[in-house]
């Protein structure tokens, strides 16, 4: 039997931001957009657990939410905050993991099946990890443990914040029943409207459902991943990254700018910069991409894939600044990335290179 368990950071940026402005603990705090008392762009990054009584949220317009927490703090993202704590919690859970997979910023999952062997051993390494991130971090978590990834995931939302959550074998099918389908890793917002105009809403109603009506509906990998997981079923693997899957760099301009020259600028030294790391790796890359984030913190990213692998220094200043040309807005850019990934080790004979 497997044991896998799902670590989830509570409020992580919020948190990260509390730990660092402990006059900030106690009230609601809501971490993205400038809510420019209620005219401002962009979203809701994420907010304390105070901000959420109010009914602020995760994506949320940041208009919506000052209407609803006017008086709350409001503070941009500091991300290299949130992904220099990332990456110390991440060592930490390293130590306690047979497998690690790291699924984002604030959360990993962890194969324990041979180092824990049961779930009472699993549950003491969970109390193990939670008490070490708090005294190191002092930040809290959430864990789920079960036997798969699926399951171990809706686990650790089950009790948060702080929460520890166990779903053996036999207790999957009662706890995922009651479950909204939107709890299921990979059904989005689209997925969801279109279960429920067929009236279903839970995972008790997914299960009736036949894998042949579900493959009908919504095709062969999306109705394939609804069928098993409404029966709790996921065999994918805790899957450790040792190869080195992107490599970039980004800047954030001292004052938001529209000042084209100055962005154009920003994306030769970025590309310079990414090229010497590159060429340290000795990698071959396929995959441009730009990374733009607007004043009002929204991001995107924009990418595009040559015909053969390059390490060349020009063609990814003539891609990433076609990419900015032909996506950018007319707003101010806060930040900018250039990033390439889509490695391979071989080059393709020079003579050969094209855009
Ligand atoms: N995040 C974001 N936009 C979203 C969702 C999340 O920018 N729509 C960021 C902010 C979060 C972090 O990712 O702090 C982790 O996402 P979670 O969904 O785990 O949310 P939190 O950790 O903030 O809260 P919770 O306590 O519910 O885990
Ligand atoms: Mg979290």
């Amino acid at each position: 039997m497997r044991i896998i368990m799902h670590v989830d950071l509570d409020a992580f940026y919020a948190s990260c931001e509390e730990r660092e402005h402990p006059e900030y603990k106690g009230k609601p705090l809501i971490v993205g957009a400038d809510p420019k008392g209620g005219t401002g762009r962009g979203v809701v990054a994420t907010c304390n657990y105070e901000a959420r009584k109010y009914g602020v949220r995760s994506a949320m317009p940041i208009t919506r939410a000052y209407k609803l927490c006017p008086n709350g703090i409001y503070v941009r993202p500091n991300f290299p905050l949130y992904e220099e704590t990332s990456a110390r919690i991440m060592k930490i859970l390293r130590k306690y993991a047979d497998k690690l997979e790291i699924a984002g910023l604030d959360e990993a999952y962890l194969d324990v099946s041979r180092s824990a062997g049961s779930f009472k051993i699993a549950k003491e390494i969970a109390e193990k990890i939670k008490k070490e991130i708090l005294e190191k971090e002092k930040l809290t978590c959430s864990v789920g443990i079960s036997v798969n990834k699926l399951i171990a995931k809706m686990a650790s939302d089950f009790q948060k914040p702080g929460g520890i959550t166990i779903v053996t074998e036999n207790e999957i099918k009662d706890f995922i029943n009651p479950l909204g389908v939107r709890k299921i890793l990979g059904v989005g917002p689209k997925t969801e409207q279109k279960l429920k105009e067929m009236g279903i809403e839970t995972i008790k109603d997914l299960a009736k459902l036949s894998k042949k009506q579900l493959i009908e509906e919504f095709g062969n990998s999306m109705g394939d991943l609804l069928y098993k997981s409404a029966r709790g079923i996921d065999e994918s693997e805790v899957i450790e990254e040792q190869e080195i899957k992107s490599i970039g760099r980004e800047y954030t301009f001292e004052k938001d700018t529209d000042n084209i020259d100055e962005i154009l600028n920003t994306i030769d030294k970025l590309s310079e910069e990414t090229i010497e790391d590159v060429l340290k790796s000795k990698l071959f890359f396929k995959t441009i991409t730009i990374k733009l984030r607007y004043h009002y913190f929204e991001t995107h990213t924009f990418s595009k894939t040559l015909d053969i692998p390059t390490n060349d220094l020009e063609t990814l200043k003539i891609v990433a600044k076609e990419l900015l040309r032909k996506h950018i807005k007319d707003e101010k850019i806060r930040l900018i990335g250039v990033r390439v990934h889509n490695f391979s080790e071989k080059e393709v004979q020079k003579s050969l290179k094209m855009i």
